[in-house]
């Protein structure tokens, strides 16, 4: 298995994420890749590569020009509200909801980056806009190589992707990459598409990207929203819109719930998966189901991501993993290279 790492992963480091009235320590720290790169080369597990460069353009089949925009300048714009905010990680302190106005560009920095966020968890650092490209360039370059013929692809990079929609950024995530590797899959001509995004948290960015569409089909097993973060989407009667009806499943579990009963849920989104008849499989891969994550409540243990990696094969298709979420740093390298491992396995 090739894995496209993000070499730059680490100059995203944010320092403190916003948490019931505190800012508290950032959960979605660099060693997290780091310790999965380790735990790949300690095993000697697939082949470690750096992507090709991407054109912007590939990015803008997912992200809206102006989202684009705004992050790529907003470390700049940042810096000059105040010079102090140098050394300060920028968060968003407004939101416009239901009726305000969201049509128009707002010239405060701050109000921008209300607009296009849903959460004060999800620091933008100095290194934000770069890590964040060259882990798209990663997925894309995973999307190739199974439009090349390879069996599977891992993209390993932070910060994550799938809470980012087409104009907004939170969850930890700026740019989608799971999303953006599977629209470089359709335009290189898979015609029906799987994102299936087994991180404990829903992908609602993910969702919205592809929720009007019949040709990406998106199934989600994560924590039931009525408890769990990101808390307004995720529900079982999300189904798609328009010609995309049909095209969305989502499977939400209550907090707690055990290996045995993740599974039945992963085997009916494998079931909906096959009755889709996909060209490929785009995973959003999140180890924050496991037991011992400090902001997840699912109970998976390290050797039932094994049996994941397994139950994944069994769809038969052509697959990549995106890195996503997974923050118990300690044990997050073994359970990723459990599953790709159980994966390769059979
Ligand atoms: C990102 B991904 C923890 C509260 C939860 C947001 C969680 C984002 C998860 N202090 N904050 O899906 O793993
Ligand atoms: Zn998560």
């Amino acid at each position: 298995m090739r894995i496209f790492y993000n070499d730059r992963h680490a100059v995203h480091h944010g320092r403190h994420e916003m948490f019931r009235g505190a800012l508290v320590p950032c959960f979605e720290v660099p060693a997290r890749a780091d310790l999965v790169l380790q735990e790949l080369r300690a095993r000697r597990f697939g082949s470690i590569e750096a992507p090709p460069p991407i054109a912007d353009a590939v990015i803008e089949r997912v992200h809206a020009p102006r989202y684009l925009q705004f992050l790529a300048t907003a470390r700049d714009d940042w810096i000059a509200l105040d010079p102090a905010n140098a050394e300060r990680d920028a968060l968003p302190s407004y939101w416009p909801i239901r009726t305000f106005r969201t049509d128009v560009l707002p010239a405060s920095f701050p109000a921008r980056m209300g607009l296009f966020s849903f959460d004060a968890g999800s620091p933008i650092t100095a290194g934000t806009w770069e890590a964040a490209r060259h882990g798209a360039a990663c997925a894309v370059a995973g999307a190739q190589r199974l439009l090349a013929g390879d069996r599977s692809a891992f993209a390993l990079t932070r910060p994550p992707g799938h809470h980012a929609g087409s104009d907004f950024f939170g969850g930890y995530c700026f740019l989608n990459n799971a999303a953006i590797a599977a629209q470089a899959l359709r335009d290189g001509g898979a015609a029906r598409v799987v994102v299936l995004d087994i991180d404990y948290h829903h992908g609602n960015g993910t969702q919205a990207i592809f929720y009007e569409r019949a040709d990406v089909f998106f199934a989600s097993v994560h924590g039931d929203p009525h408890t769990e973060y990101p808390y307004y989407p995720g529900y079982a009667d999300e189904r798609g819109a328009g010609t995309g009806v049909g095209a969305n499943l989502n499977l939400p579990l209550p907090r707690g719930t055990d290996f045995a009963r993740w599974r039945e849920a992963l085997q009916e989104a494998l079931r909906a998966i096959r009755g889709f008849g996909a060209d490929a499989l785009v995973v959003s891969l999140g180890l924050d189901t496991f037991e011992g994550d400090p902001i997840s409540g699912f109970r998976l243990r390290g050797d039932d991501y094994l049996r994941v990696g397994e139950d994944l094969a069994a769809a038969g298709l052509p697959t990549l993993f995106v890195f996503e979420g997974g923050y118990a740093v300690a044990e997050v390298g073994v359970n990723t290279v459990n599953l790709l491992q159980g994966f390769t396995s059979t």
